[in-house]
């Protein structure tokens, strides 16, 4: 078939499976744009107002689906402007994929000022992501978009980017389209792996279970084997909603800190620990080795197991070492002694404790009521955000929506927007901070213009609130850079053609919140905070320092 570079590659994406593309057009990659045209009853263009909103969207349609996700920008600052989501990504290790131009072929790595040439576009993006290339030949399309999907979605999944040059973009040439790549089945779990874990669980008396991002597929085979070792089961924010916080067995992080006290093993499921070994210990000493209790990870990643080194490691992908497990266990028998009314006692005594956060439990509360079980949550680094980790309760797989370590100010209204568009049945709801809000504010105009149907609570004190607390705590109450003014919010969504409306306490947002979420509209609620009056919610999720 003779099409150009941007065809193959449109083409190769519907083969993959994409839907839906989030890009924004300029001149190195029209051909793409004219190929997303003609090939538009087959795949939707999202156009953002700015790079950054493009690749946010791709991160949340990914991160809420477990599916591999695409947007396409220009090179150079075009494409810079995206690796804030980009690097989210990676830490999320979410299958992202970045479609971007290059300067033409004869001026590469030329130095001669090329359109938006920088210094090493391939290395940088490298730099970022789980795998780079550039597609020198139109015929290699197929193929080299293939490989990204593969190496997006097989072992510890992530991000990738695909390079083309202006001129091969441009090119036609006679390409063989070839089928999408369908991700082979992860290898079995080493057997002497599974019966050691299994002779060391049959013996534990309070084990616990701890899920990460890895664990998000595996929330059936996690629940039986958490039943057969009577074993709570907690999370961070990655790991949250495998299994559910009203379940029994089911904890928030703060009651399994609690329970972490006498707990005799740990079992890591697709999770790097970090609640237990760098929040319950130390973020400035890295500690490889830990001691007591004994630990046990089930990691797809080799490399994770020298990173933080247990007592038996199993290198498997999460379900399927689980199910194995499970399987095992249910034979050996197993001896657990910690009581489900003591894990209740841990979940009651926690909820008690974190009652005094507020107004944030407050508003979490009235969010939880009104938001469906299967409803998306999307936090953000603001007190509302910080406290839904420990005081939200989640109850289904990929439903808290959180950018993990990477702790990206500003990714949650634009990524709310790719997870509504993935899950448009859903009911999505985004709660951020004004300084957060304010770095994508742009996008309420893609709100409006694609009737994406989010609804987003703008928490307004009027400043960077968690900075300024910890200017007033850790420098003796040196303010700076920390207070500003915000637009009139709710001419501002007026003038974006969204519903605006205006809350002061949690009982007001309640019938608020359920006539936006009823309306499948986008709604933009402000919530009127008084500067300064957060109770600070760091005790909870840093206890050791605190
Ligand atoms: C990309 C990025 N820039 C800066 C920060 C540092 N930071 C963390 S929280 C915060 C303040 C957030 O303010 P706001 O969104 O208004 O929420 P509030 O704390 O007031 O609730 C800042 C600046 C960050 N985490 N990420």
């Amino acid at each position: 078939m003779n099409i150009s570079g941007g065809e193959a590659l449109v083409r190769s994406l519907i083969n993959n499976g994409i839907d839906t593309i989030f890009g924004l057009p300029g001149a190195q990659i029209y051909p793409l744009f004219d190929a997303l045209q003609r090939h538009s009853d087959r795949i939707r263009t999202i156009v953002p107002r700015h790079e950054q909103g493009a690749a946010y969207m791709a991160f949340g349609y990914a991160k809420s689906s477990g599916r591999p996700s695409a947007y396409t920008v220009v090179p150079g600052p075009g494409v810079l402007n995206t690796t804030a989501a980009l690097c989210t990504a990676w830490g999320c290790n979410t299958p992202v994929l970045c479609l971007t131009g290059q300067v033409p072929s004869a001026f590469l790595g030329s130095g001669r000022g090329h359109l938006h040439e920088i210094p090493d576009q391939l290395a940088t993006l490298q730099s970022l992501t789980k795998w780079a290339r550039r597609i020198n030949d139109v015929k290699a399309a197929p193929t080299l978009v293939n490989e990204a999907f593969l190496v997006m979605q097989s072992g510890r999944p992530g991000p990738a980017v695909l390079e083309m040059c202006w001129d091969t973009m441009a090119q036609t040439s006679d390409v063989e389209i070839i089928p999408g790549i369908s991700v082979p089945e992860p290898a079995e779990p080493d057997p002497d792996q599974i019966a050691r874990a299994v002779t060391r669980l049959s013996t534990a008396k309070r084990p616990m279970i701890m899920t990460g991002n890895g664990a998000q597929h595996a929330a059936a085979e996690v629940l039986v084997l958490a039943g057969l070792l009577n074993a709570p089961v907690t999370a961070f924010r990655s790991g949250r909603g495998v299994v559910a916080e009203d379940h029994p067995l089911g904890v928030s992080s703060v009651a399994a800190y609690d329970l972490w006290r006498d707990t005799d093993v740990i079992i890591g499921i697709g999770s790097r620990l970090e609640l237990q070994y760098m929040r319950w210990g130390s973020m400035n000493q890295w500690l490889r080795r830990p001691e007591a209790p004994f630990l046990i990870r089930i990691d797809i990643d080799p490399a994770e197991m020298y990173r933080l080194v247990p007592g038996i490691a199993i290198i498997a992908d999460a379900r399927k070492a689980t199910a194995q497990l499970v399987e095992k266990l249910a034979s050996s028998g197993t001896a657990p002694v910690r009581t489900r009314d003591e894990i209740a006692v841990a979940k009651s005594g926690a909820r008690a404790r974190i009652e005094k956060i507020q107004p944030q439990m407050a508003y979490l509360d009235v969010i939880r009521e009104v938001l469906p079980r299967d409803g998306f949550f999307v936090e953000e680094l603001c007190q509302i955000g910080f406290t839904s980790y420990f005081g939200f309760p989640v109850y289904r797989p990929r439903t808290y929506v959180t950018p993990g370590f990477q702790g990206t100010l500003g990714f949650g209204f634009q990524t709310a927007l790719g997870v509504k568009i993935a899950n448009p049945d859903k009911a999505v709801v985004s709660v951020t901070g004004d300084g957060g809000f304010m770095f994508g504010v742009q996008e309420l105009a893609t709100c409006a213009q694609y009737n994406i149907g989010v609804v987003t609570l703008v928490f307004n004190n009027q400043s960077f609130g968690n900075v300024r607390r910890d200017q007033e705590n850790q420098f003796d109450n040196r303010v700076i850079g920390a207070d500003f003014n915000n637009p009139d919010f709710m001419k501002l969504a007026d003038s974006f053609g969204i519903e605006g409306r205006r809350v002061s306490s949690p009982a007001e947002l309640k019938p608020v919140l359920a006539h936006a979420i009823e309306s499948g509209a986008p709604v933009l609620i402000e919530v009127v905070i008084e500067k300064g009056s957060e109770i600070s919610p760091w005790e909870f999720i840093h206890p050791a320092v605190s």
